[in-house]
């Protein structure tokens, strides 16, 4: 693959792989903003990162009345309502390196860093289908495709949405062409991204030039063979490989939180207090109600209090303060989410290291 025109990166990121080009900020320096300043958001991608010229750039969309339709930036940003929303995006390779622990997964051994929580700007996807006059009949996923920079594993990259989510009024779905108020940089995705909120990272297709729809998911690589969660007894490549159309794509990605960082600081009269910060994300069916730390592997908890959540589509961010702590020891978080489900401590292992979700857990 040729990576001769990829372009600058962060240097704020810890590389995991330079071509393709990977990266994940310090979980510590992550928790201290809302919303994640760009040279902060990882950096996940299956083939070189190029500039596109925008001028030039046309979205083209299929199954319209006249078989094909194509939209320059100009009557994306002009012709259609201009929406912000703010959003997580989180890849579903999260936590990885811990479930690696459990036995060997095959990926980037991601720390817990692979999230970021942004404001979007774009176009509905829903505006644009109907006014585009998309048919619809037998229609039931979205497709959405980049041919214009090459990957890993397959001719393009690929992925699809159910068309219900694409049509809601409340799904959020963006052809978003701005990240934090500023155009999109191409590390994410210029001149257009996908912002599928509440879907694992690998749906919000980068430098998207392609769109239709289909009685059928996209067979692409990164929808039908991978992003999946194989179960545990599946533990070799050779043995996934006839496995993988019998398990559902993966969607939202489950409860999960985390302990980013942990302070330890001495009172005037000598006590130790431990500060403790986390984000916590929930499924997209509920919001996260609240966060619980514990110092004794789960035997006692003790509410967080949440310092950040915003809209439908948002991390949690939370914070502890533990009073007449020990020099040393283990805090623990889960989270809860409105549905009342608990996020638990263990998570099962599958092969491809994803959705890697049990009890967060840091020493100090
Ligand atoms: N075209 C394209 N889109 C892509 C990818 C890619 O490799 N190519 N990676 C996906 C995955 S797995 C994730 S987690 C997110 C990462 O987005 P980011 O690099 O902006 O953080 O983009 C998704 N969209
Ligand atoms: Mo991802």
């Amino acid at each position: 693959m040729d990576y001769s025109r990829e372009v600058e990166h962060s240097n704020h990121l810890i590389i995991r792989g330079r071509e393709p080009f990977n990266a994940e900020p310090k979980t510590a320096a992550l928790v201290e903003f809302n919303i994640t300043p760009d040279e902060l958001v990882y950096c996940r991608n299956h083939g070189p990162v190029e500039e596109i010229d925008d001028e030039t750039f046309r979205l083209k969309i299929y199954g319209t009345p006249e078989g094909c339709t194509s939209l320059s930036m100009d009557d994306l940003q002009t012709k259609f309502e201009r929406v912000q929303i703010v959003a997580a995006l989180q890849c579903a390779g999260n936590r990885r390196k811990e479930m690696n622990k459990i036995k060997p997964v095959n990926g980037i051994l991601w720390d817990d860093a692979v999230i970021c929580n942004v404001r979007w700007t774009g176009a509905r996807l829903r505006d644009v289908l109907l006014d585009a006059g998309v048919s619809l009949e037998g229609a039931a996923h979205v497709l959405f495709e980049s041919h214009i920079t090459p990957c890993q594993d397959d001719t393009y990259y690929g992925a699809s949405i159910e068309l219900k989510k694409a049509l809601d009024e409340e799904g959020d779905v963006l052809l978003a062409y701005e990240m934090n108020d500023e155009p999109l940089s191409p590390d994410r995705g210029a001149p257009i991204r996908l912002v599928v909120p509440g879907y694992c990272g690998a749906r919000w297709v980068k430098w998207l030039d392609t769109i239709r729809v289909s009685a059928d998911e996209s067979l692409n690589f990164y929808q039908a063979r991978d992003y999946k969660i194989l179960p545990p007894e599946v533990e070799t490549k050779q043995a996934a490989s006839s496995l993988w159309s019998k398990y559902p794509s993966m969607t939202s990605l489950p409860l999960n939180s985390v302990v980013a960082s942990t302070t330890l600081t001495l009172t005037p009269s000598g006590e130790r207090m431990l500060t403790v910060k986390g984000y916590a994300t929930s499924h997209m069916s509920a919001r996260v109600e609240n966060v619980e730390v514990s110092t004794d592997n789960g035997s006692t908890w003790l509410p967080a209090r949440i310092t950040y959540q915003e809209g439908q589509w948002s991390w949690t961010l939370w914070e502890a303060i533990l009073s007449n702590v020990e020099e040393h020891g283990e805090i623990v978080c889960r989270a809860v989410d409105t549905a009342g489900v608990i996020q638990g401590p263990e998570c099962k292992w599958n092969l491809r290291g994803v959705a890697f979700n049990p009890w967060g857990r840091r020493k100090w």
